[in-house]
């Protein structure tokens, strides 16, 4: 997998990728998991961990080095972000009573209410409650919005981190193939 990989991005059959192939190959991983192209300090960066005999080429050794541990990186945190977004929307669904996308304090309130009764733990005080609801109403705008309850969401509700690692486990395959397109 790993030879048919570096033989794509070896346009120049040198048998090594420069650093115009290698930045390729990274833009190309970056992109099939939904990030933007890598910026130049970045691929240096890069580059530089994974050259790791310096001669400014990479080896089909340490370019499989780079795939693997970028590949499942890049997959966990696609993953992550997509649970997040499920669970925004979760939220939204259930707590957005009057349906304007946003929620109000009093919305808020009842969310964080049934979070904090599902983690044994007593209704926040009032004072507590909104020191909560400004901390994630980032904009001051006295509502929250499905941007601003991203942030809830990674501070609050525990990702389930092992279930995220057994759903990637495997993964290389699909994105490999996505890559030999
Ligand atoms: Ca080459
Ligand atoms: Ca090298
Ligand atoms: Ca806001």
């Amino acid at each position: 997998m790993v030879k048919k990989i570096f033989r794509k991005y070896d346009k120049d059959n040198s048998g090594e990728l420069e650093r115009k192939e290698s930045l390729k190959l990274i833009n190309d991983v970056f992109k099939s998991v939904g990030k933007r192209p890598v910026t130049h300090a970045l691929f240096n960066q890069i580059f530089s961990e994974f050259d790791v005999n310096g001669d400014g080429v990479l080896s089909e050794a340490e370019m499989s080095q780079f795939v693997i541990k970028y590949i499942n990186e890049l997959e966990e945190q696609a993953l992550v972000d997509a649970y997040i977004d499920v669970e925004v929307k979760k939220i939204f669904k259930k707590y957005d009573k009057r349906k304007r996308g946003k929620l109000e304090r009093k919305e808020s309130l009842a969310l964080v209410k049934d979070l904090f009764k599902q983690e044994g733990k007593k209704a926040p005080s009032t004072i507590a409650f909104g020191k909560i609801f400004n901390e994630f109403d980032v904009d001051g705008d006295g509502v929250l919005t499905p941007s601003e309850m991203t942030q809830f969401v990674v501070k609050f509700m525990k990702l389930p981190e092992k279930k995220l690692s057994s759903l990637t486990q495997g993964s290389l395959p699909q994105v490999d193939k996505q890559l030999l397109d």
